[in-house]
């Protein structure tokens, strides 16, 4: 039977990417299980079929399944993997960096859900982009100053979290993300990682969210 570790989300970006990012930066062999909407866009495949039989306390995608661990909730797969390979923050100073900064961008996740999920989200988007550029970002440029990684010196499982945010933002907003040349040297700097790049290459473009957001886009 087979050891390797399983990572079960949908065929997009969402919430389970950040957690491919970073086990691949890791170098972690594990089982991508990508699960399909379906014709129906119902996602039977899940729904019917593992999400009741896996053993989860709390079912949902994405999961991790590591031998006898088997967890749901993104940012505790995360955590746990983060944990399991020491990359979450090499002292107290760079682990509050780290929960802080975890935190601020489910804040601005949750914030930019929301709009995405309206239909109407163009009309409503002025609001938005004004705080994104006045605030936003720009706390996230004070945030990270000359750091290379956003707890300081070692890379981290939130910079990970960060990039995928980052990356979303920048195809919802590119006449704001261009004013910010340090976030966009933040994103080359995850992508010119030697197994990112070879992880994106193959991966291709994929979307960012589900069926039921009215803005989506891929990258
Ligand atoms: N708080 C959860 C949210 C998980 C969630 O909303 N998953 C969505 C996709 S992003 C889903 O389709 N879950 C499948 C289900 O409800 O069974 C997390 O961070 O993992």
């Amino acid at each position: 039977m087979s050891t390797k570790p399983i990572l079960g989300y949908w065929n997009q970006r969402g919430l389970g990417h950040p957690i491919r990012f970073l086990l691949t930066y890791l170098g972690v062999d594990f089982t991508d299980k990508r699960y399909s909407r379906g014709a129906d866009g119902k996602g039977s495949e899940w729904f019917q079929g593992d999400k009741n039989k896996l053993g989860l306390d709390f079912p949902n995608l994405p999961y991790y399944i590591d031998g006898d661990v088997k967890i749901s909730q993104s940012l505790t797969i995360l955590r746990y993997i983060a944990a399991k390979y020491s990359l979450d923050g090499a002292s107290i100073v760079e682990k509050n960096r780290i929960i802080l900064l975890e935190q601020q961008v489910v804040d601005l996740m949750t914030g930019f859900y929301q709009l995405a999920l309206r239909p109407n989200y163009d009309d409503l988007s002025y609001d938005f982009l004004e705080i994104l550029e006045t605030v936003q970002l720009k706390q996230l440029v004070a945030f990270l100053g000359d750091r290379p990684w956003t707890a300081g010196a070692h890379i981290s499982y939130v910079d990970f979290w960060l990039y995928e945010y980052l990356v979303k933002i920048r195809a919802f907003a590119p006449e704001v993300w261009r004013k910010f040349p340090t976030l966009e040297a933040f994103v080359k700097r995850i992508e010119e990682l030697p197994k990112i790049k070879e992880f994106i290459a193959k991966e291709g473009p994929l979307i960012f969210s589900g069926p039921k957001y009215a803005w989506n886009g891929k990258y």
